[in-house]
C-alpha cells in the first residue's frame, strides 16, 4: 500500500490553510516548528499525514525498505529501578520470576550462533546491581575475540549512567573503555518522554533527559552511532512527543550521530500503568508520519515490528516507515511482557523479505550502519495505491 500523492492535497481546497503551510515548508525543504509539529498531531488526518511523510520517506529513502539479521541478549531483568510502565523489572516483585545470565551463559548464546550470517547483536537488559562496567568490558572482550565481525550494539544510556556512576567514571571514559573492549554502537532506549512533566510521573528514579542526551552525545564524539526511542501513546500530550522529538532534533543539529529513531508503543500488561488505554492502530501510523515529517534530520524510521504487529508494520512503511528492524527470535521478552501483539517474534529473511515487497518496497538488508549487505529485487506482483483525492 501506498498513500495518496502530497500533491493532490496542497490543491486541495478543502485543506486548512495551516496544513497546507506546513506541507508546502515540507516539500520546499523547509524545517517546521514545534508548533506545526503538534498542529500536525491536533489537525492531521491520516491521509495527509501519510502522503506528506511519504514524501519525506521517499527523498531520504526512496522505495527501500531496510531490515538486518540480529539477535538479542538480555542479561537480567533484575533491575534497581522502578518504571511504571515496565511489565519486565523484577526486583521487589516476583524475584524468583527473575534471571541473571553469566559470563558463560552469555557466551553460549553467542555461540549458539556460529555459522548464522547474522551481523548484530543487541544487548540490553534491566540495570542489575552487580552487573558493573567491568563485567560488561568482560564480556565485550569475549564475544569480540570469538567473533571480530560481529556489530555489538549495547546498552541504553539508562544502563551506562548507573554503572558508570557505580564505577565513580565519568561518561568519557567509561564509554571509552567499552568502545575500546568491543562495543560498536549504542541502542535508543531508555529515553521514554523526556518532558519532566512525564517523566517523573512514569519513570522518575532513572537518569534525566539530560543525562541520558549527554550520554548520546558523548558516544558520538567517540564516533560511534545511537538510536533513539520514544515511548508514547499512555500519559504524554502531542507537545510532550514533539519537545522530545525537538530534544533529538537539537542534538543531531550538533552531531550527526543518530542513525534511526524509532517510536515505541506504550503496551499496557502487567504492569503499573496497565489502566492507562493503548493508542490505536491510527494513532501509531499518524505517530510514525509526525516522527518522519518533524525528524528531518534523521536518516531512518524504524518501526519495531514484534511490538506492533506484521500488519501494522507493512502498512507503517507507507507512513515515513524505512526500517523495519530484524529477523530476530524471541529472546525480546520486554515487549512480549507487556503484551506486544507478537509473543513468540521470529521472522525468516524470507517472511521478512516478502512482507516488505508484498507493501510494493523493495527489501534490502543492511548492517548496523545501513551499509547494504543484500538487495533483495521486488518481485511483488503489484503496488496498491490509495486513491488520490
Ligand atoms: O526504554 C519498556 C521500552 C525500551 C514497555 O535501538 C516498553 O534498535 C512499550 O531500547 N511498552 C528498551 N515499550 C528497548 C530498546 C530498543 C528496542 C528496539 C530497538 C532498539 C534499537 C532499542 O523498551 C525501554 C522502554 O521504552 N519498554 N516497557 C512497555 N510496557
Ligand atoms: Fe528497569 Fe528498563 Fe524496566 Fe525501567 S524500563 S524498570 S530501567 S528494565
Amino acid at each position: 500500500m501506498k498513500p495518496g500523492n502530497i500533491s493532490a492535497y496542497l490543491s486541495d481546497t478543502g485543506i486548512s490553510a495551516s496544513l497546507k503551510q506546513i506541507a508546502e515548508k515540507v516539500t520546499g525543504g523547509e524545517r517546521i516548528s514545534e508548533s506545526d509539529g503538534v498542529l500536525l498531531f491536533e489537525k492531521g488526518d491520516p491521509g495527509f499525514l501519510g502522503a506528506l511523510a511519504n514524501f519525506v520517506r521517499e527523498q531520504k529513502n526512496g522505495n527501500t525498505t531496510y531490515f538486518n539479521r540480529n539477535f538479542h541478549i538480555e542479561p537480567t531483568n533484575i533491575c534497581v529501578f522502578s518504571c511504571k510502565f515496565c511489565s519486565y523489572s523484577r526486583l521487589l516483585k516476583h524475584r524468583e520470576e527473575g534471571w541473571e545470565l553469566s559470563e558463560d551463559q552469555i557466551m553460549d548464546i553467542v555461540r549458539s550462533y556460529d555459522g548464522q550470517p547474522v551481523t548484530e547483536v543487541h544487548i540490553v537488559g534491566g540495570v542489575h546491581p552487580k552487573m558493573d562496567l567491568d563485567f560488561f568490558a568482560g564480556i565485550l572482550k569475549k564475544v569480540k575475540a570469538h567473533r571480530p565481525e560481529l556489530h555489538i550494539k549495547g546498552f541504553t544510556a539508562v544502563e551506562l549512567d548507573y554503572m558508570f556512576r557505580k564505577a565513580k567514571t565519568s561518561i568519557e571514559e567509561g564509554l571509552g573503555m567499552l568502545h575500546k573492549a568491543g562495543l560498536d554502537s549504542l541502542p535508543g532506549g531508555g529515553a521514554e518522554i523526556f518532558h519532566p512533566e512525564i517523566r517523573s510521573r512514569i519513570c522518575n528514579d532513572k537518569c534525566t533527559a539530560d543525562e541520558w542526551l549527554a550520554i548520546h552525545k558523548t558516544a558520538h564524539t567517540l564516533g560511534m552511532h545511537t538510536n533513539a526511542t520514544m515511548l508514547y501513546g499512555h500519559i504524554e500530550k502531542f507537545s510532550h512527543r514533539i519537545d522530545h522529538m525537538s530534544r533529538l532534533r537539537n542534538l543531531q543539529d550538533l552531531t550527526e550521530g543518530f542513525n534511526t529513531f524509532i517510536p515505541l508503543k506504550f503496551r499496557n500488561k502487567d504492569n503499573e500503568m496497565s489502566d492507562v488505554p493503548e493508542a490505536s492502530v491510527i494513532e501509531d501510523l499518524r505517530n510514525y508520519a509526525v516522527s518522519r515529517i518533524f525528524l528531518d534530520n534523521f536518516p531512518h524510521i524504524k518501526a519495531y515490528w514484534p511490538m506492533i504487529g506484521r500488519s501494522t508494520a507493512q502498512i507503517s512503511q507507507a507512513f515515513g516507515v524505512d526500517d523495519l528492524d530484524g529477523t530476530i527470535d524471541d529472546s525480546t521478552r520486554i515487549y512480549s511482557m507487556a503484551g506486544a501483539e507478537e509473543q513468540n517474534p521470529s521472522l525468516s529473511t524470507e517472511e521478512l523479505v516478502s512482507l516488505i515487497q508484498e507493501s510494493g518496497r523493495s527489501a534490502v538488508e543492511r548492517d548496523t550502519l545501513y551499509n547494504v549487505v543484500n538487495n533483495f529485487e521486488t518481485t511483488a506482483p503489484s503496488t496498491i495505491t490509495a486513491p488520490s483525492r
